[in-house]
């Protein structure tokens, strides 16, 4: 009786608002209301055996305590014995149990970070084993186990075996050392470099938590446009900090390597990647960070792009100065991670077409090590992109995905956007690089061509804000991008039914109401932002705020006029054969697909297609009043999910519901910003009217045209 007593204040403490600022992300661990279910875990969970003595069985003892503590709502001890209805864990190496069961075949697929849970019998007790062949696919199993609870899962019968379908699963963090994050929505950088190595945020400690539990084993602590101090001593003590915090966790440290830093550290008088006295620089660096972080992961590159210095300032390629930094790596087992979002204003060339143009030469060019990192979209992050040529162009060098977490072109902090449909879309999009089925999955994940490495990363979100990433749902991007680097296979909707139910609660109206919010939130912001394939007509610089007029920028470029080509005869940037033919840098399979201007799928015709204003759509309307009609449905989606919000009001803590609700009626209003600023920039083309029966837009295009933000966050 005390005990239901004491849960009940529990739940309801939980419900009272107080607490539910969002910092225990999905791993909240909060008492299982279904007492039926807590009864049966607990007839099936007695006790925990773990073995093991590495950090990461000590992290992973006392993350399963923990959680089962919370949601059981009782004392859980872990016994060196194994006692009947108990959970032992371990490898065939540390338990005589785990290796006395016949789960060698399971564990073969498993691989180094895999694991398997079974419901089993051992010397005649019951017990669910949870076994890896190494602690860290143990810490794995551990999580899962522990989201099976939180989903609040039958754990009678357990028969599961999961690997990882791709090897590196990465954050990169755009994060300056001054702590500003670019293209950060959720305030400064997490890293507090200034009391780094003496104060270890435990921030540092939940952040390693979060990604172990769904998967993340690697963090590139600093931004892309990179700053070479971070390579020196100073600071290479506080990498080390962070380094150890992680390690446990799995989570391996990488930087990101400003490729001029032999000159700008080293006082070297050229950072020339074929120079003997350059490449011994990058050695000796190495070898020095190796000396701090013994298990370093390796290097990610932004180079001779926007700005950053390069092998291109000597007239060397991309390659040369990839393998000079693989070289420096290679012994101590790291990786380069080199990215390949190149391009230039010097070339009069679709900037669609750049990166290939640039990369595809240099394919079976690049040492073992190097992983080329691939943007998501052969433009930049757009709302919705077709998937870059490159994927289907590189047969002989891993490619790895770059997505992007944080929302720069997608919402930024205000917008609810689940994005696991946006990422979804593409890694099941087909190159028909080697015949049907030849998905960008199948690229990243290196079984269609056999890599030995493969890698996924994805631009943080992640801030100091309380909630982590300001915006409560854009935790389920984070967690999205985990679950799908571990295993692309699973659908938008599971993850999303998962994230919610640890994250906030298992009540199927709840779930229901939630899911369809997130499931149609992409969608919504393609209509409201660019449909039917316009992109990149957002504000100059913060890129916040529609601005398709912008036609004054010094590069032709960054101008909103060059993506989206109004003119009086129609709209829409021709890459077919007639124009500047990026199309054929895909399959002649998926040429096919997009080449026709009547058959092109219309989520991406005017990627590919300037459409004249009347051109038929397939709904019969003119393009012009299709045009009207996805933004005005765009905008009626986030009324839609205002409403659908509201019915949740129940069944949500205070804090997070007003959170959320607040955020909408942000959305909304932006919404009908871009809405009526776009639709009133294209009728200055068009000369057509808006259709009568939407409501009319409330202000005039030299309204939208006035407005300015000159502290809207995260520009570079
Ligand atoms: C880190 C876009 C963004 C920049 C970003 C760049 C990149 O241009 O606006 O902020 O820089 O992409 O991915 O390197």
């Amino acid at each position: 009786m005390k005990k239901a007593l004491l849960i009940i204040l529990m739940l309801t403490l939980s419900f009272s608002g107080k607490t539910e600022s969002g910092y225990r992300l999905w791993l909240r661990y909060d008492p299982i209301p279904n007492r039926q279910l807590v009864t049966s875990y607990n007839n099936s969970i007695s006790g925990i055996t773990l073995s093991g003595t590495s950090g990461t069985i000590s992290v992973a003892k006392e993350e399963l305590i923990n959680g089962l503590q919370g949601m059981l709502g009782r004392k859980v001890v872990a016994t060196t014995a194994v006692i009947n209805n108990s959970i032992v864990a371990g490898t065939p190496t540390s338990s005589n149990i785990i290796s006395s069961l016949a789960l060698q075949q399971q564990l073969a697929t498993a691989g180094n970070e895999g694991f398997v849970i079974v419901t089993t019998k051992s010397n005649g007790k019951n017990i669910i084993a949870i076994a890896a062949n190494n602690d860290v696919g143990v810490m794995y199993g551990i999580f899962h186990f522990l989201r099976l609870l939180q989903t609040q899962q039958s754990i009678k019968a357990l028969n599961i075996a999961s690997a990882p379908k791709i090897k590196l699963r990465v954050l990169n963090h755009w994060d300056n050392l001054n702590r500003h994050v670019e293209r950060g929505y959720a305030g400064a950088s997490i890293w507090d470099w200034h009391k780094l190595p003496g104060y270890i945020d435990q921030r540092y400690i939940d952040y390693a938590r979060a990604n172990a539990s769904i998967g993340i084993n690697g963090t590139v602590l600093t931004n892309v446009n990179a700053n070479a101090l971070v390579l020196t001593k100073q600071y290479l003590e506080k990498v080390a900090a962070l380094a150890k915090v992680f390690r446990p966790y799995g989570i391996k440290v990488y930087l990101t390597a400003r490729f001029s830093a032999p000159i700008e550290i080293g006082k070297l008088k050229t950072a020339d990647p074929l120079d003997p006295q350059v490449q011994q620089w990058w050695k000796d660096k190495v070898n020095e960070i190796y000396t701090y972080v013994p298990d370093f992961g390796g290097f990610l590159v932004k180079a001779n792009s926007e700005g950053q210095p390069g092998p291109q300032n000597y007239n060397r390629n991309h390659a040369d100065g990839a393998n000079t930094l693989a070289d420096a790596v290679a012994p101590h087992g790291g990786i380069v991670m080199w990215r390949a979002f190149v391009y230039s204003n010097e070339t009069p060339e679709d900037r669609f077409k750049q990166a290939y143009n640039e990369f595809k030469p240099l394919d079976g060019k690049f040492k073992k090590n190097v992983l080329i990192q691939v943007k998501n979209g052969p433009i930049d992050f757009q709302p919705r992109e077709p998937f870059s040529p490159l994927f289907g162009a590189m047969p002989q060098t891993p490619l790895m995905m770059e997505f992007q977490v944080t929302q720069e072109y997608l919402g930024q902090g205000t917008n609810l956007v689940y994005e696991a449909p946006m990422f979804k879309e593409v890694l099941d999009a087909d190159t028909y690089q080697k015949g049907k089925g030849s998905t960008v999955a199948k690229v990243i994940d290196g079984t269609l061509h056999d890599y030995s490495t493969s890698g996924l990363a994805g631009v943080a979100n992640i801030g100091s804000d309380i909630n982590w990433t300001g915006h409560l749902f854009g935790q389920s991007n984070w967690y999205a991008l985990g679950r799908l680097a571990w295993d692309h296979t699973l659908t938008s909707e599971q993850i999303a039914d998962e994230w919610l139910k640890q994250t906030f609660n298992t009540n199927p109206s709840f779930i229901n109401t939630a899911k369809r919010i997130m499931l149609g939130s992409h969608e919504a912001l393609v209509n409201y932002m660019t449909p039917l394939g316009l992109h990149h007509i957002m504000g100059t610089g913060h890129h916040y705020g529609p601005a398709p007029w912008v036609s004054n920028v010094g590069r032709a470029d960054w101008n909103p006029v060059y993506y989206h080509k109004a003119d009086e005869k129609g709209i829409g940037f021709d890459r077919t054969n007639k124009g500047s033919n990026a199309l054929a840098q895909y399959a002649p399979e998926v040429q096919k697909q997009f080449e026709d201007v009547n058959t092109c799928p219309e989520p991406y015709l005017l990627w590919f297609h300037h459409v004249a204003w009347d051109h038929k759509m397939k709904s019969g309307r003119t393009l012009w009043e299709e045009l009207c009609h996805k933004y005005y449905s765009g905008v009626d989606s986030v009324r839609s999910m205002q409403k659908a919000w509201e019915t949740v009001k129940p069944m949500v803590d205070k804090e997070r519901f007003e959170h959320v609700k607040m955020l909408l009626a942000v959305q909304e209003k932006e919404a009908v910003w871009w809405r009526n600023a776009c639709l009133l920039y294209f009728q200055t083309h068009s000369k057509m009217p808006i259709p009568g029966g939407y409501e009319q837009p409330n202000q005039t295009l030299e309204y939208y045209k006035s407005l300015s933000f000159p502290f809207a966050p995260g520009n570079g």
